[in-house]
């Protein structure tokens, strides 16, 4: 799932002066996007939202949304005061004291209309040392689920994702597992959080690991906040289904274009005389009408450079997930993700 904060996909939407929606469509395979409950909120706002009754028919997008609780944005911007009823936290737009609570979550996210919205988590970063801390969250989560689900008002309509969370530690990452398959019958879908902030890659594994060997297997599993090519591979073999990441297009801010072998630093002076496409395997528009010698130029003077770059990220994304289902599909998953590898990291043995 691509994420575009406020619904706008803003490097699209400079290039191409259209609905950024129109060329999201044409990388063909995007079928839901991500949004955020808390910018959505200060920008257009639930009274627009409300007027066009919903998010999808306000920036025409015909496909799946899905609106994260808010949960990660106060960590991620925040300097919080935690409180129990909720959180509180100053706005980083207007400087506005603002407090999200389970209740306060969902009534946004209803106006939003999402056709997935997530439970409102408590976060903790990766990085915290503090394990009271992760307790509380873990414990916290969970009840903040019970409001969730008895403030949603349109649980027909809109579908509800719990969130499992307990950092790096085991035995409180069970406990969140029990506590969200107890309200099995309140949520279509399950969001492994709290990973993606720079924990070692061994233990994301084993947490990603231990989530989807309890979690049912007619259920999506949606692992946050995980965008990397590498991760999303490794990720599905171990089970998982969803993600989103705003990678690709923050690479591609910084001249970084993805590909099979990893990533192209389009700002490189070696970039200068090179005439190949981004990656001569892809089908988008940029690749079949651009050289990276013409990108390394553009980039220069030029920030729609940085908007051909996303558009290429996106796609390239997309395949892989497409080139993922058909392998799992064909039952050829494992010689996949072999091959995926050693394209790479050519040089390991
Ligand atoms: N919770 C929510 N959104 C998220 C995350 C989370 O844990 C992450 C992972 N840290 C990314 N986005 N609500
Ligand atoms: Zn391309």
């Amino acid at each position: 799932m691509p994420v575009g904060t406020q619904g706008k996909f803003r490097e699209l939407y400079m290039t191409f002066c259209l609905r950024a929606t129109y060329f999201l469509r044409n990388t063909g395979t995007v079928k839901v996007v991500l949004g955020n409950t808390y910018h959505l909120e200060n920008r257009p706002g639930s009274e627009i939202l409300d007027m066009f009754n919903g998010l999808p028919a306000f920036i025409n997008w015909k496909r799946g949304t899905l609106t994260d609780s808010g949960g990660f944005q106060m960590v991620s911007l925040l300097d919080l005061a935690d409180i129990e009823e909720g959180v509180a936290f100053q706005s980083p737009v207007d400087g506005r004291q603002l407090f999200l609570t389970p209740e306060r979550s969902m009534n946004i996210q209803n106006s939003i209309g999402a056709d997935i919205l997530m439970a409102l988590d408590d976060v903790v970063s990766s990085a915290s040392t503090n394990d009271t801390r992760f307790e509380q969250a873990t414990r916290r989560t969970i009840e903040w689920l019970d409001r969730c689900i008895s403030a949603h008002r349109r649980p027909y309509q809109q579908a509800m994702f719990g969130i499992i969370q307990g950092g790096t530690d085991k035995y409180l990452r069970t406990t969140s597992i029990e506590g969200l398959l107890g309200r099995n019958h309140h949520l279509p879908g399950y969001a492994i959080g709290g990973l993606a902030g720079g924990e070692h890659k061994k233990t994301f594994c084993e947490i990603v690991s231990q989530c989807c060997s309890r979690l049912p297997r007619d259920k999506p599993r949606y692992v946050m906040g995980v965008g990397y090519p590498l991760d999303i591979v490794v990720c599905s073999a171990l089970g998982a289904d969803l993600y989103d990441c705003v990678y690709p297009s923050r690479t591609a801010r910084f001249g970084t274009a993805l590909i099979p072998e990893g990533v192209l630093r389009l700002k490189t002076t070696s970039m200068a005389t090179d005439y190949r496409p981004l990656d001569s395997d892809c089908d988008c528009l940029v690749c079949k009408n651009y050289c990276r010698a013409h990108l390394h130029a553009k980039i220069k003077k030029d920030p729609s450079a940085a908007s051909l770059l996303t558009y290429h990220n996106i796609r390239f994304q997309m395949r892989l997930c497409t080139d993922m289902h058909i392998a799992i599909a064909e039952q050829q998953f494992t010689p996949f993700v072999q091959a995926f590898v050693r394209r790479m990291f050519p040089q390991r043995p």
